[in-house]
């Protein structure tokens, strides 16, 4: 069975841009891949740290939640990953947001992924590619932070061609 996920990319660390191309390079062995815009984002949590580049891909795979996750984590320690802190700087960051519609929850996973509806680096991204996408009933293109987005657009959805 093929399913239809969500996957949040992000850097702070290195040449973020190229970071992220090549993450979705990688992405795209796994599934077939669509990519948002890519974007600038200040900081959550500590402000001592530079802006991030964040954007989101839609991946429909084959590979069974802990099975993505295992390849998650194989391409951020691949891409010789550095991470600082928690909240903190990283050259790589990728989080499975959404997985179909499930909702799952154990010492590894928790999808949808904590913060999903609070956080405008993954919800602008998100409506990039499904302007009518809901998570737990709610539609995310009339959430608050949606008119009030702290976001710059740094490349239309071709940046990772
Ligand atoms: N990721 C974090 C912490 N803070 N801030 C922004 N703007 N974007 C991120 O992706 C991000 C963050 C830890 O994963
Ligand atoms: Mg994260
Ligand atoms: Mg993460």
């Amino acid at each position: 069975m093929i399913n239809k996920t969500y996957v949040g990319l992000g850097s702070n660390l290195g040449d973020s841009k190229q970071i992220l191309r090549e993450a979705v390079e990688q992405l795209r062995k796994l599934g077939k891949v669509s990519v948002s815009k890519l974007y600038q984002s200040p900081p959550m949590g500590p402000q001592d740290q530079p802006n991030y580049h964040n954007a989101v891909v839609e991946l429909h795979t084959h590979l069974a939640p802990l099975d993505l996750l295992d390849e998650l984590q194989r391409i951020e320690n691949e891409s010789g990953r550095v991470r600082l802190r928690r909240w903190g700087e990283r050259t790589l960051d990728l989080d499975l947001l959404l997985y179909a519609e499930k909702n799952i929850i154990n010492e590894r996973l928790t999808v949808p992924h904590v913060g999903i509806l609070e956080r405008d680096f993954v919800v602008i991204p998100l409506l990039d590619l499904d302007a009518e996408l809901q998570v737990n009933g709610q539609l995310l293109q009339n959430l608050e932070l949606v008119s009030h987005s702290t976001l710059t657009v740094l490349a239309d959805q071709a940046w990772a061609d």
